[in-house]
Parts: structure tokens; sequence; C-alpha cells
């Protein structure tokens, strides 16, 4: 029985792997480039399990299928309010080290991480590297993007010291409170606690620091405008841009500026970014 399993699997992961030139390929990249040692890559190749419902989650995203009355109505809600306004509570001086050093504000921050794991309860169940070797062999529309994910995540864990077949993320591989993608946690992430590691899995202080960063790192504008509803606009329409969002059989207009731009850097979604930015205008209101 457990040989026909075995059997199966190893026919399954053939299939599934695609052209075994690209997994080649890749291998070859990572003992020659990289450094690694060949019969360990192959090994993780091989944990790897092909996950087939990762392939249909990451085809129909709820930023491409949902219109902005429904898809406000998952992120805009009075629990995820209240929980936030808590993690504000609880992280008040990082946030301020954060708002303070990055110049993003604390409630943008608190919101994506809000968005993102619910304040880092729901970091993603699925096995990083199962998600990203299924999208990196066996996604073709992003399969080049997902091996280069692959690879800046066995450097990460060998940077961080961790077991590559350990963390769990999101299907499509991104990691902890703000669910950084192995590029961004190797290039962005900051250790902002300073006890010499960065944890974006455990640490929310590392990941308040780190989602600051990010934004700060694509050009976020300290005390700039990010979007107004287009009735209340007074000001020039010079480098702003006109944002329209369906609710229903409406249609809601919005003035947004670069710094809105920076948000969809997060997530490159309108829906997202106004999504993070409502929370964080609700999160800023007295309770
Ligand atoms: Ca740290």
């Amino acid at each position: 029985m457990a040989r026909f399993t075995v059997l199966l699997l190893a026919l399954f992961s053939f299939a599934a792997f695609g052209a075994s030139s690209e997994r080649e390929r890749f291998i070859e990249r990572m003992v020659e480039e990289e450094g690694f040692e060949r019969d360990r890559v192959i090994a993780w190749l091989e944990d790897a399990r092909h996950d087939e419902e990762v392939i249909e989650r990451i085809s129909a995203p709820a930023e491409k299928v949902l219109d902005w009355g429904e898809y406000r109505e998952i992120f805009l809600t009075p629990e995820r309010l209240k929980q936030g306004r808590a993690f504000m509570l609880e992280h008040r001086e990082t946030l301020a080290r954060a708002e303070r050093t990055y110049g993003v504000p604390a409630e943008l921050v608190t919101a994506i991480i809000g968005i993102e794991t619910y304040y880092g309860r729901h970091a993603g169940n699925d096995r990083v590297l199962d998600a990203l070797v299924t999208l990196g062999f066996g996604y073709p529309p992003r399969a080049d993007f997902f091996r280069d994910e692959l690879r800046h995540f066995l450097l990460l864990a060998r940077e961080q010291g961790f077991d590559p077949r350990e963390p769990m993320g999101s299907y499509a591989g991104a990691m902890g409170y703000g669910q950084f993608i192995a590029s961004s946690y190797r290039h962005y992430a900051v250790d902002f606690n300073g006890d010499g590691t960065v944890d974006l899995f455990d640490d929310p202080v590392d990941a308040i620091g780190s989602v600051a960063h990010y934004f700060h790192a694509h050009d976020w504008q300290r005390g700039a405008p990010v979007a107004m509803p287009l009735a209340e606009w007074r000001g020039p329409v010079g480098n702003t841009r006109l944002l329209c969002l369906r609710v229903e059989d409406s249609v809601r207009h919005w003035i947004v500026h670069g710094n809105f731009d920076v948000i969809t850097r997060y997530n490159h979604s309108d829906l997202y970014a106004m999504a993070a930015w409502s929370l964080a205008q609700r999160l800023k209101e007295a309770p």
C-alpha cells in the first residue's frame, strides 16, 4: 500500500512539475550560482507537494472577482476595527517609532497587518515550499516569477537559518504578519527590535518596522494626501488620478494621490489599497 502511494505520488509529481528541464535548470542555478548542495535542493523539491488548490485560488483572487461593495464587506468589519484598535494600543510605542522613522502612519501599518493576517492571527495554512514549487513549476502564467520567489525563499532560509520545509504562509507563498513574499522579506524586512534576527513570523515589532520600511522604500511621502472622495476634493488635479469603484449598480469616485499608488505596490489592486486606506481612516477615528 505504502509503495503504491509512493508510486502514485511520484507519477503525480512528474506530471505536475511539468517540463523537467525547468526543474533541472532551477537545480543547476541553485548549485552553480547560489552555492547550494545539489542533493539538498533535489530533496527539497521532492519533498514539496503539488497542490491543485493553490492553482485554483491564485486564478481567482478576491481582487479580481469582487466589486468594491463586496470587497469592503470582507475587510471593513466592526470586529476587524475593534481588533485593530487593540493592536494599535498594544503596539503604540513601536508604531510611533515606525512612523517617526519611516513617515508611515501607525493606522496604515496596522490596517495592512489587519487586512493581511487579522493582526497576525491568520498568517496562512499552506506550506510555503509547497505553494512556491506548485506555482513555480505548475502555473505557466507566472511560473518564472514564482520560481524566482522559490530561489529567494531558499536563500532566505539559509540566511535566517530555518528549514525551508517548515514555514507556513499563503497560497502564494506570502509569510508572516505582513505577508511578505520571499524577495520582499530579503529586501525590505528590518530587525526593528534589534535582537539580531529579522523575524516576520512571530515578532510583531519586526513586522511593524518592516511594513513601514516597505512603504518608505516604495516612495511613501510623509504627510502627503492619499485619497479623498471626489465630491470633497477642492484642490488642483495635477499629480492625482480619478478612481472609480463599483458598488452594486452605482460607481463611487475618488481623487487618489501618489501615496495611494504606493499602497498598491503592496498588493497590485485599487480595491486592496482602498480597503487598507479606509480601514486606516476608521482606526484613526476615536472609538
Ligand atoms: Ca528582530
